[in-house]
């Protein structure tokens, strides 16, 4: 199991965070997601032997938002 949380920008609205907490939530390997609609953080538990950080990622940007690359 892993856990990630990531940076993301343009979530402005409630529709925002059910757009994706239903993409990445509908990924394989996924267990939970949880929007923070304030800070613009969604933390993501996953199963790292059926879903990777660029899955999640590009679900994400599949939606319309921007995840900030970590540092
Ligand atoms: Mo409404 Mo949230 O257009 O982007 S879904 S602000």
């Amino acid at each position: 199991m892993a856990n990630q949380t990531l940076d993301v920008r343009g979530m402005t609205c409630q529709h925002c965070v059910n757009a994706v907490e239903t993409s990445v939530g509908a990924l394989d390997g996924v267990d939970n997601v949880n929007v923070d609609l304030d800070n613009g953080k969604v933390k993501v538990d996953y199963d790292d032997s059926k879903a990777t950080v660029e899955n999640i990622r590009d679900a994400i940007e599949e939606q319309g938002y921007e995840v900030i690359p970590q540092q």
